[in-house]
């Protein structure tokens, strides 16, 4: 174990409180309660939950439905953004920034007052642009990439005059990779971000997650946005299930993006998947089937997507290597313009 000294003034602060924020809150904060009722003592950081809407009280009751459809409930300190002014207590020992890429910004600017270049920020982010964006403003810098499935069930958040409990559904388990943004390729052992992936995949453990450190998550990082690639434009588009996708007249267009994805990957010298990009892209097809894919859900509530952090480094790249992509500069445009 990679322990902190004072496990009682040992904050993380989880800033956006979607559905990947309230499934780490939740299991994190469960797993602090199980180990101080069973040990007297935890190493488990307490969680301060970062949202930017204001809610009665300083607490929030997180309920987190297991996949195996156990209810398990967190009590959790919640506060806004921009009520942290001038608050000197609840210092992170730790950060991580579970909002949507295009959300980091303005979340930026508001926490850097209250950080040191030393605090530990990891980006959970789809895509690659707000990692690239924050590690020219902060050096401390790791990413995660996760594959756990979770999701917001519909009218479960309710609230009282002086209590607010929050649903989230934890869909199905993944795998998630934890490093530093910067690396020297072999994990550096002495380097303040790679201990401090190395302790946060003890928390993650400790709440029941399949997680490893890695010495290389921007390789990681493209993995994912190849997939997310791959898949999320065209289901927002056609506003299809994944599962669609193995069909007429969509398949031929699954294997004309994967070829576009490949083609700007292997000039990157991002190294491809041991079973092939396309296989690796049917088999994610074949186990998210029944899914409605992150985008497409953004374009059906009329929220901004994840497109511009998904295609635009994508279409950088492209343009540094003289590429075409005429399907993914297409479907990029289309979903570019307000959907309705
Ligand atoms: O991660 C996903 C998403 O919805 O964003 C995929 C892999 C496309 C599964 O739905």
């Amino acid at each position: 174990m990679h322990t902190m000294t004072d496990p009682e003034d040992n904050w993380l602060w989880i800033i956006g409180p979607g559905a990947i924020g309230r499934l780490l809150a939740a299991s994190l904060m469960a797993a602090r309660q199980r180990e101080l009722r069973e040990q007297g003592a935890s190493t488990l950081p307490r969680v301060l939950l970062l949202g930017r809407q204001a809610m009665s009280g300083q607490d929030v009751m997180l309920d987190m439905t297991t996949p195996e459809l156990l209810i398990i409930s967190a009590r959790i300190n919640h506060s806004t953004i921009d009520t942290l002014q001038g608050s000197s207590s609840r210092k992170p020992s730790a950060i991580w920034l579970t909002t949507k890429a295009h959300g980091v910004p303005a979340v930026w600017q508001q926490l850097a007052p209250h950080i040191t270049p030393e605090t530990p920020v990891t980006c959970w982010q789809n895509g690659l642009s707000a990692q690239p964006w924050l590690a020219e403003r902060h050096p401390t810098l790791l990413c995660a990439s996760t594959t756990e499935g979770a999701w917001l069930p519909p009218a479960i958040d309710s609230s009282t005059d002086d209590s607010v409990r929050l649903g989230v559904q934890h869909a199905g388990r993944g795998h998630t990779w934890l490093g530093a943004w910067q690396s020297d390729g072999d994990g550096d052992p002495d380097s303040q971000s790679h201990q401090a992936a190395l302790l946060q995949c003890d928390w993650l453990r400790a709440a029941g997650f399949a997680c490893e450190s890695t010495p290389d998550i921007q390789t990681r990082l493209w993995h994912k946005l190849a997939i997310n690639a791959a898949i999320n434009p065209l289901v927002a588009r056609y506003r299809i299930r994944n599962g669609q996708l193995r069909d007429r007249p969509f398949a031929p267009m699954v294997r004309q993006a994967v070829e576009e994805i490949s083609a700007v990957l292997d000039c990157e010298g991002i190294s491809a998947p041991r079973e092939g990009w396309q296989a690796l892209v049917e088999q994610v097809i074949r186990a998210t089937a029944n899914n409605r894919a992150s985008m497409l859900q953004d374009v059906l509530a009329g929220r901004p997507t994840e497109v511009e952090a998904i295609l635009g480094p994508l279409r950088l790249a492209a343009a540094r290597h003289g590429l075409a992509l005429p399907l993914l500069d297409d479907l990029y445009c289309q979903l570019s313009t307000p959907q309705r």
